[in-house]
């Protein structure tokens, strides 16, 4: 890219709701890391999404800076990056309000993350829950970011953001970015080793399911042993092999190889060896994550540093864009 042209902006968030997840690797986290040379990258916790659950609050604390310890550990640069705390940034929840009132009922009923978590929740149907994607949509055009690196589950969210910043260039004049979604091509959806059906996600009671990016080896290799696959004992990718697809898909992302190379890999083995093979490579491909983490989580001043840091950039940068929201909508400027 030529020195003088301007890079675009990618940001992106992950929640603080617990360990993360081997789907929240692949298809988040990973690509953040790899995006940073090219782009202006931004990535925050989102621990303001996360009270939309129930939350004890000393684990939330715990929780929170675990996950930026995890994000630097999966290579996060908070030399390069802007990473960030959700709720040290003001900015995000003055924006949340301004998009809410430019931003349906109907749409946010559609939501299928709202009508699952309700379920999962039904004590619980808080406001909050409802309104979560008003609050992403203002995460992501409190920067005017041209890039949302996240996993499929998430495109609705996406779109429903397009939509919120088109109405609201419309009614108050052009302003908002209007956000592309960046889904890997491979690994965008890692579903339960335990339901093959069912994402593998960070919320999920069932432990056996999800292959936490800190497990240990041994873990690991006992998680894929007991992985769901079919009757069959072919190793190949092909419809109605949701097991084994995934454990293909997983394999593939972590070793670089294509699904025919697998295939030929695994040729006249049965499925044992296949799943010992991914839990080997998934260990080794997450053993250095591992170390960092160790390493950074130890070293709360470092943590402190960075994340201060990285509020105060995110600060800046979005306190100018969120300024002319205000004014668009009829505020009386501040002196
Ligand atoms: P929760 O269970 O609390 O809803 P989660 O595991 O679904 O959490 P999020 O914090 O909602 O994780 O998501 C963080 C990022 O990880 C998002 O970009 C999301 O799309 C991605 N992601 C989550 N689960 C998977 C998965 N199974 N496969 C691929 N990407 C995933
Ligand atoms: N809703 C996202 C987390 C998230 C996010 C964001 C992702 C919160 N704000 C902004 C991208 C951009 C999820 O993964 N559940």
């Amino acid at each position: 890219m030529p020195e003088n042209e301007k890079k675009k902006v990618i940001l992106s968030g992950i929640q603080p709701s617990g360990a993360f997840t081997l789907g929240n690797y692949v298809g988040a986290i990973k690509n953040w890391a790899k995006l940073q040379d090219d782009y202006d990258c931004l990535y925050m916790i989102a621990d303001m999404h996360a009270i939309t659950v129930r939350q004890d609050p000393a684990k939330l604390r715990q929780n929170t800076m675990e996950a930026y310890a995890a994000i630097v550990a999966c290579g996060v640069d908070p030399e390069n990056s802007v990473a960030f705390i959700q709720s040290h940034v003001p900015t995000h929840a003055q924006l949340n309000w301004l998009l809410a009132c430019s931003t349906q009922f109907g749409e946010l009923s559609r939501m299928t993350q709202f009508k699952d978590k309700s379920a999962k929740h039904p004590d619980d149907i808080n406001a909050g829950l409802f309104t979560y994607p008003v609050l992403m949509a203002a995460d992501i055009l409190a920067y005017n970011a041209d890039l949302v690196p996240v996993g499929v589950d998430q495109k609705q969210h996406l779109e429903l953001t397009r939509n919120v910043a088109q109405r609201f260039n419309q009614r108050y004049g052009e302003l908002f970015t209007l956000p592309d979604g960046y889904i890997p091509p491979k690994g965008a959806k890692i579903m339960s080793l335990a339901d093959p059906t069912k994402k593998m996600s960070k919320s999920d009671e069932n432990q056996n399911g999800c292959i936490y990016i800190l497990d240990d080896k041994d873990t690991i290799i006992r998680k894929f042993k007991r992985a769901v696959t079919d009757s069959e004992t072919v190793v190949r990718y092909a419809e109605g092999k949701d097991g084994i697809n995934n454990l293909m898909t997983i394999y593939s992302v972590v070793t670089g190889k294509n699904y025919d190379e697998i295939e030929r890999e695994f040729d006249g083995k049965g499925y044992g060896d296949f799943k010992t093979a991914v839990g080997e490579a998934v260990s080794d491909h997450l053993k250095p994550v591992k170390d960092n983490f160790d390493r950074i989580i130890s070293d709360k001043k470092y943590l402190q540093e960075c994340y201060t840091r990285g509020d105060e950039a995110a600060f800046k940068i979005s306190r100018k864009i969120v300024s002319k929201a205000y004014h668009k909508a009829g505020f009386v400027d501040r002196t």
